[in-house]
């Protein structure tokens, strides 16, 4: 079983988009874990998107991500992590697929509504970040016969 951070981004709260994409996840299979909305402050925005300090994007992106509520999840499953890259899309909104959700729901390369983690190893460090260890909660999923 994997873990991965997933953020609806503001732009996704904005566009009041929070059902419609948490449902994608929700019916995929995955089991979720934490849930929360956040007004992120710089510094976590900094922290979760260090890597990409110094590109010609990155105060933007910083903006961007603090200029409203992000909601913030984690999602458990098998693969949990390609599975969500997946159901993400590529980077840019123009050239995701449809059937994703950028593909479906996102133009710009920036304004892309979601965040997934892109390994279980960034994963474990992200959801450090953005949750705390008693704001997860484990359950016993009463389908996972069905599910697998
Ligand atoms: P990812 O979210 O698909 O993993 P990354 O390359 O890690 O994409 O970039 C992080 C975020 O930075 C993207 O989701 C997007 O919001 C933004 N971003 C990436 N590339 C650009 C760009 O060229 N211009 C503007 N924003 C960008
Ligand atoms: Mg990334």
């Amino acid at each position: 079983m994997q873990q991965t951070l997933i953020l609806l981004k503001p732009d996704a709260v904005q566009r009041r988009l929070v059902g419609d994409l948490t449902a994608r996840f929700e019916r995929k299979g995955l089991r979720l874990t934490g849930l929360k909305l956040v007004q992120t402050p710089r510094e976590t925005a900094e922290k979760h998107y260090a890597v990409h300090k110094g590109k010609p994007f990155y105060e933007s992106l910083l903006s961007f991500l603090t200029s409203g509520p992000t909601v913030a999840m984690v999602w458990e499953g098998r693969e949990a992590v390609a599975v969500c890259r997946n159901l993400m899309g590529l980077t840019d909104g123009a050239k995701a697929p449809p059937g994703t959700i950028r593909g479906d729901f996102a133009i710009s390369v920036q304004n892309n509504l979601v965040h997934g983690s892109d390994s279980p190893e960034n994963a474990a460090i992200e959801i450090a970040l953005w949750f705390k260890p008693d704001e997860l909660v484990k359950f016993a999923p009463t389908d996972a016969n069905w599910v697998g």
